[in-house]
């Protein structure tokens, strides 16, 4: 990249821009080598020609004209259904037959009513966020959450794709949720942030659903899985209280209050609820008893349903105290809600709150995962695009071994990130049509928690690197670019953090007494047998191999270990079951038949160039050990007041 000749040329340019700033002054000059360097060959200004431009204007002030002209192009995208390699192999090697076809053909279809239609409502929505109106003209409190017609369109848009019906119908049987996850791969980037109350749309039909769909929720789960854009509703899910967000047990001071029609009022304060302005909403409350008090703690906690506005579209007492000033999902309305006797009705058992929403929270959480693998997909695909554009040092950015590189460290992480969201959407549709076995069902109890706080993280920094792929310009709020950026990086907060996800993954664990470990160790070696005659794979099955062995090593010893050091490595430990899980998946998907060498390559890269049991090497390295975890909190206040205190 950096060679003698392009040191030449830079060199030249430089003499001739002091020159210049002798005798024009700094500012002009700099404009000109700007615009120098940002010419694409894409406009037939070939590289060759640049010189010859900026010194043939030499005496020439920078025309308007010139300015005014685009100088760098656009990446552009086509259908994102037919340009994703990975997910149209994944549908033909699992699909069967008949499903595949009608699926593909609903895909592609899909993948053109983005291009041409839903993405640039995306973007509208983004620039006209919701606003809130407390009180009208006249005084009269309102709390109106106005969104764009963009979202409203939207909403529409979700139902008549079957978002959330297709999920429901089952008309492709166990393979409807892979049907459902990939539209809302396809549609979350381009969605506005509309893809946030599908997700919670979706986990509240799941929770009524596992309910038996209830007489006095058939409404609710009518209007959640219609097809209908009319009757179409979203979903809310009020978890997070002013004490916080990831201890719901003792977070929760919503209390709940019995009527004598057998309906509750509600009385609270929700700190966080996100796409506020939805139909219905799904949230905890502490029953008070005739003398007023409340339980506290987990057993303390009943799931409610209410519906956010009455027959007149009068808000069911619920107060909007405000909207959040977010860093990203600003299309989307997040508000702090007051209740003040909002009507619900108790759906759970008394104190059964977590249990009963947990199934909300593990379809929000693959909703999560759902959105972090389109975010490094939409990523991954702007940049490569411009890599066939841009051209710095003399020729396009594709020719950059470097940069090539890096994009395929990117690819290899997306990859390796949308098998295993395909995976637990296969174990989730098995789940769904009573042909999941015991194992597959603790599987998925598994791996959600697992998927949700790994593809979290890898998408908040691939999407950072593509950003830096586009130089100057993924800086620049009007690409597009750093909307992405933002929307993606709360990914790895809500629907719980990474630190508590690795306890959740702790919980399938001690619940299971283990049985979920035994039924991973057990499918990754099925997986990895598949590939047993693959001279090519060898390497990766090896590797991957080893590292299950330190795992089940790990494993066999946590319960020695006592319950610090499992908490100190419940983060790595979770690492370490994404990376080798996903590279099983890899290595399956390469040892398929009628392969290519991309997949080969993809799978030996994941299980060559990243450690794939961290959680292993912390542990040898001491990690975990009492004396460096006490040492924990020095290092941190080392210099804090604080510190001295400890
Ligand atoms: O952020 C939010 C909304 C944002 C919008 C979302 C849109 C997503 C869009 C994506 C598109 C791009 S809402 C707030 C989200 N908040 C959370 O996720 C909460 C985080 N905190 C946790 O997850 C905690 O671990 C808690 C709240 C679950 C801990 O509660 P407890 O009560 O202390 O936990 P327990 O006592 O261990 O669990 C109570 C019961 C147990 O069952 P039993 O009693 O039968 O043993 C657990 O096994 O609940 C069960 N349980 C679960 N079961 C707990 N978690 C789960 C689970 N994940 N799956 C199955």
């Amino acid at each position: 990249m950096f060679t003698f000749a392009s040191w030449r040329r830079r060199a030249a340019c430089r003499l001739r821009a002091l020159r210049r700033a002798l005798h024009h002054g700094w500012d002009r000059c700099q404009a000109r080598s700007c615009r120098a360097i940002s010419t694409t060959a894409g406009q037939g200004q070939q590289v060759g020609l640049q010189e010859e431009q900026v010194s043939g204007g030499l005496e020439m002030p920078v025309a308007r004209r010139e300015t005014e002209t685009l100088f760098q192009e656009r990446p552009e995208t086509g259908n994102q259904y037919l340009e994703d390699a990975l997910l149209r192999s994944y549908l033909e090697a699992h699909l069967p037959p008949q499903v595949l076809e009608e699926v593909s053909q609903d895909l592609e279809r899909f993948g053109n009513r983005l291009l041409t239609k839903i993405r640039a409502l995306g973007w509208e929505c983004e620039l006209n966020p919701p606003v809130f109106r407390q009180y009208d003209a006249w005084g009269q409190r309102v709390d109106h959450i106005m969104t764009c017609s963009a979202w409203k369109r939207m909403k529409e848009i979700a139902a008549e794709e079957g978002l959330i019906a297709g999920a429901y119908e089952r008309r492709y049987s166990n393979w409807s949720r892979v049907h459902q996850a990939v539209k809302l791969y396809l549609f979350s980037t381009a969605s506005g942030g509309f893809n946030c109350p599908l997700a919670m749309t979706d986990g509240a039909a799941k929770v009524i659903e596992s309910m038996g769909v209830p007489p006095s929720l058939k409404d609710a789960f009518d209007h959640l899985t219609t097809r209908d854009p009319k009757k179409f509703w979203t979903s809310g899910q009020w978890m997070t209280e002013r004490r916080g967000g990831s201890d719901v047990a003792s977070g929760t001071e919503t209390v709940a209050r019995k009527q004598p029609d057998g309906t509750y009022h509600l009385y609270g304060f929700k700190w966080f609820t996100s796409a506020a302005d939805s139909d219905m909403a799904l949230t905890l409350a502490r029953i008070a008893d005739a003398e007023g008090h409340v339980k506290q703690g987990s057993s303390g906690l009943s799931l409610f349903y209410l519906k956010v506005r009455d027959e007149e579209e009068k808000l069911n007492g619920v107060q909007v105290q405000r909207l959040k000033d977010k860093l990203g999902t600003r299309q989307m309305a997040t508000a702090e809600l007051w209740l003040e006797g909002a009507k619900a009705e108790l759906i759970s058992a008394e104190g059964r709150g977590v249990a009963s929403i947990s199934n909300m929270l593990n379809i929000s959480r693959i909703h999560n995962v759902i959105g972090a693998v389109a975010s490094m997909r939409r990523m991954i695909s702007l940049s490569r695009e411009y890599a066939l554009k841009r051209v710095v040092f003399g020729k396009l950015l594709k020719d950059h071994p470097l940069h090539m590189q890096t994009i395929a460290r990117m690819e290899v992480q997306a990859r390796g990130a949308f098998l295993l969201l395909m995976e637990i959407v296969r174990l989730l549709g098995l789940a769904e049509t009573n042909m999941a076995s015991e194992q597959d069902q603790l599987l998925l109890r598994l791996l959600v928690p697992v998927a949700k706080l790994y593809t979290g993280k890898q998408a908040s920094a691939v999407v950072i690197e593509a950003m830096e792929s586009f130089g100057g310009q993924g800086y620049m709020e009007d690409t597009g670019l750093p909307v992405i950026v933002r929307d993606t990086l709360v990914l790895s907060i809500w629907e719980g953090t990474t630190n508590i996800l690795s306890l959740d993954v702790l919980r399938s664990l001690n619940k299971s007494q283990g049985q979920v470990m035994a039924v991973f160790f057990s499918t990754v070696q099925k997986k990895l047998e598949l590939a047993a005659s693959s001279a090519e794979l060898g390497p990766a099955v090896q590797r991957t191999r080893d590292a299950m062995e330190r795992l089940m090593d790990v494993t066999q010893g946590a319960s020695a270990r006592g319950e610090l050091t499992m908490e100190l490595a419940a983060r790595d430990f979770s690492y370490s079951l994404a990376r080798i899980y996903a590279g099983a998946l890899l290595i399956e998907h390469a040892a398929r038949p009628g392969s290519s060498p991309i997949d080969v390559s993809v799978a030996r890269r994941w299980c060559s160039h990243q450690e794939l049991c961290p959680v292993d090497t912390e542990l040898r390295g001491g990690s975990y050990a009492a004396e460096e975890s006490s040492m924990d909190s020095a290092l941190v206040y080392a210099g804090s007041p604080a510190g001295s205190r400890l």
